[in-house]
């Protein structure tokens, strides 16, 4: 099923000539409409008719989010205030939030993305879909709202929290689909496990996404959700959800390539990489007019396959985001990323899907406490089936990342649990 087939079916000759022409101009919109390009525009001398080829993108300069949060909160707007119909905002942890805005048009494309992605993974106007990302100034609830809609869904916007409330309703409405991160899709799975209703919920479909999530996580989720899910990418600067997503193919999540051009580089020198290598993910926002981007750097490490997918889809799939730049722990001179520990951990039955990374630094060295939950605390009981299990793990963990750590078993349900990302790094060198 399609919601859009011409567009998602192009050849990628056609993919490209629609990409160049989108890129010229959006060059030359940037130009008359962005006071911030125009300036960086003129220093590197980039015109939209001096871009003859996808390739002479490597002549403009790359856009971070430093860029959005020196212009806070409305510089880098391509349209005045009047044009602007919706802002959203990314949280950030500390300072100012990156501010987005959206015209009428930036809506009603991000809902056809939105809607394209949704039908890729299985979504039908037969389902009723209950949205558990936060409703506010986050992309994640409004941007599938409104694609679920435009397909004939019926969506309950339930937000985040409230897990029993959300539990009853899913009963009460036999909702089918379930919106959310994985982390919270597995905290409702687990609440509705204890009330004992988990045989009443009729979910088929979990659009999930909004964070990191290994193959081993979601075969869990999954598993005590009795689901289908898929992954969705996107990030407030770009647009919110709606940039990337998985088919029911599962082997990367297509790009709207139309509306969003990706390149992807080294993240230390900046360099462009061969296609198919794994970096740091760049995307140009090929149609936006509220907050376009030229060449912003996500931070988030993936790579991508251009072969047309099993599916019928033409667009390039992303693989599932290893990391990011900025979520990669340096232990004692070596990167490890959450991701690599979380696809060890997911092996063991005997714990469960919830765990911690507590970084310290002693007598000049970082450690790293991997703290995992028990599956259930009977093992506590039992000394030696305990100090095998965290053996193994140990051993397992080394082998993988070659780094010694430090594995501790803790009691189920005495890890903190999430409603929207999870947060699962402390890292207490910086104290
Ligand atoms: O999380 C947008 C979104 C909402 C995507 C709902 C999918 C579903 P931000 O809050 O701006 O936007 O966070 C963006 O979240 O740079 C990634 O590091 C991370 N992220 C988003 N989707 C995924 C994913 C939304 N599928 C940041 N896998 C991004 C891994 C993801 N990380």
């Amino acid at each position: 099923m399609f919601f859009q087939k011409d567009a998602e079916t192009m050849s990628r000759q056609q993919i490209e000539e629609i990409q160049l022409k989108r890129l010229k101009a959006l060059v030359d919109y940037c130009y008359n409409n962005v006071p911030f390009y125009h300036d960086r525009l003129d220093k590197a001398g980039i015109t939209g008719d001096k871009i003859k080829s996808l390739d002479d993108i490597k002549y403009i300069p790359y856009t971070t989010k430093d860029d959005i949060r020196d212009n806070y909160p409305f510089g880098l707007f391509g349209q005045p205030l009047k044009k602007i119909v919706r802002i959203h905002a990314s949280s950030g942890t500390t300072g100012k939030p990156t501010v987005v805005g959206y015209t009428r048009n930036d809506l009603e494309i991000w809902s056809d993305c939105m809607a394209r992605l949704c039908t890729a993974a299985g979504a039908t106007d037969e389902d009723i879909v209950q949205i558990s990302f936060g409703y506010g100034l986050f992309t994640g609830a409004l941007g599938l709202h409104y694609g679920l809609e435009k397909i004939g869904a019926t969506v309950v916007p339930t937000s985040s929290g409230n897990t029993e409330k959300q539990i009853m309703l899913m009963q009460d409405f036999q909702t089918t689909a379930l919106v959310g991160t994985p982390s919270y899709a597995q905290l409702i799975g687990e609440t509705a496990r204890e009330m004992g209703v988990i045989d009443k919920i009729n979910l088929k479909l979990g659009l999930f996404g909004s964070e990191g999530c290994t193959e081993e996580m979601r075969t869990q989720v999954e598993k005590t959700l009795g689901l289908f899910a898929t992954d969705n990418y996107g990030m407030s600067e770009l647009m919110g959800p709606g940039v990337s997503g998985e088919c029911r193919e599962r082997c990367g999540m297509h790009i709207n390539e139309d509306h969003f051009l990706a390149e992807v580089i080294n993240s230390e020198t900046g360099e462009v990489l061969p296609k198919g290598s794994q970096g740091e993910l760049v995307i140009t926002t090929l149609t936006k007019e509220g907050i376009p981007m030229l060449r912003y750097r996500t931070k988030d490490i993936t790579k991508i396959d251009y072969e047309p997918c099993k599916c019928g889809r033409t667009f390039a799939r992303m693989a599932k985001i290893m990391g990011r730049t900025d979520d990669m722990l340096k232990i004692r001179g070596v990167n490890v990323f959450p991701s690599q520990i979380e696809s060890v951990l997911m092996k063991f039955d005997q714990i469960a899907p919830h765990y911690q990374l507590v970084i310290t630094r002693e007598n000049f060295a970082d450690r790293l406490e991997v703290k995992v939950e028990l599956a259930d605390s009977s093992l506590l009981e039992r000394y030696s089936a305990l100090e095998s299990l965290r053996s193994s793990i140990h051993h397992d963990l080394k082998t993988v990342l070659g780094i010694d750590t430090k594995v501790s078993l803790v009691e189920h349900k005495s890890l903190e649990r999430f409603q929207g990302k999870a947060k699962r790094i402390v890292d207490l060198r910086k104290k």
